[in-house]
């Protein structure tokens, strides 16, 4: 666990990489910000609640938002940004694209669609490769693999990720949930998983290696190193995954 830890916080990216910026992209209550809180809690050791996460009829989440890791002057090499959740088709394309491309600035309201007239305004003019975001993780709730209204809006935005050249990534939320009488060790080696991951491949196209499970902390008290592995395992394929990506885009 330390280890992974270290591997998480301390990415090494290539000299003088900057941070790398990964966003949570996903429908209402998949649990992107519930899967920020869990990665700052796998870090600091108790659970964190920086994220606010919860239920609600639309998405808890109105704000683009930023949340840096690491201590003060030893920051992790990585930014995750926290969106607000689709519903029906509030999230087009576009709004991914101009976000993908570093237009939307931290704290900017989502609330009204990304392209509201009244906040063109306030998008970033030229932003640069640091502004970008080097990997797009869409958030899938297990309960969510077989519903077709979610998988077509993740393919529709999904389309947009590949069309600009990156690896999409997605994290399967709420594994717990696939069977109530296993724990989380046995879900993540039975075939009832496998068989979900298998589905919403062929769903979304998006590759079994790039599909990563989590269970986050939603009741817990404090860390429990079993469940908080799995979410830094997926951290670190989603940083090996934008590091390329930002190779690339800073090639081009
Ligand atoms: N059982 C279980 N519940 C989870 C998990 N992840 C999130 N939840 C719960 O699902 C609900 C929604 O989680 P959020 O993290 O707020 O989801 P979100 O994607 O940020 O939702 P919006 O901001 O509303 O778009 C909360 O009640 C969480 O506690 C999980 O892995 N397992
Ligand atoms: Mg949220």
């Amino acid at each position: 666990m330390e280890e992974l830890k270290r591997k998480v916080f301390q990415f090494r990216t290539a000299k003088g990489d900057p941070i790398m910026n990964v966003a949570l992209v996903g429908g209402v209550g998949a649990g992107k910000s519930s899967l920020i809180s869990t990665v700052a809690s796998a870090e600091c050791g108790y659970i964190s609640r920086c994220a606010p996460h919860g239920a609600g009829t639309k998405s808890l989440t109105s704000k683009f938002k930023k949340y840096v890791f690491g201590k003060r002057g030893a920051e992790a090499p990585f930014h995750l940004y926290d969106t607000m959740g689709w519903s029906s088709d509030d999230w087009k394309p576009e709004d991914l694209s101009l976000m993908s491309m570093g237009y939307v600035p931290n704290g900017t309201d989502m609330s009204r669609g990304i392209r509201g007239v009244e906040r063109m305004r306030k998008l970033r003019s030229d932003p640069t490769v640091d502004d970008r975001m080097h990997c797009i993780v869409f958030v899938v709730p297990c309960e969510c693999v077989g519903n077709e209204a979610y998988m077509e809006h993740l393919n529709t935005l999904k389309d947009e990720v590949f069309c600009s050249d990156m690896q999409p990534m997605v994290v399967l939320t709420k594994i717990d949930e696939i069977n109530a009488d296993m724990n989380i060790l046995e879900i993540m080696a039975s075939s009832d998983l496998k068989r979900l991951k298998k589905e919403l491949f062929v769903l979304s196209g998006v590759p079994m290696n790039c599909i990563l499970p989590v269970k986050n902390f939603e009741s817990e008290m404090s860390v429990e190193p079993e469940v908080a592995v799995f979410a830094l395992k997926a951290m670190y394929e989603i940083l090996n995954t934008a590091a390329t990506n930002y190779r690339m885009m800073s090639e081009q």
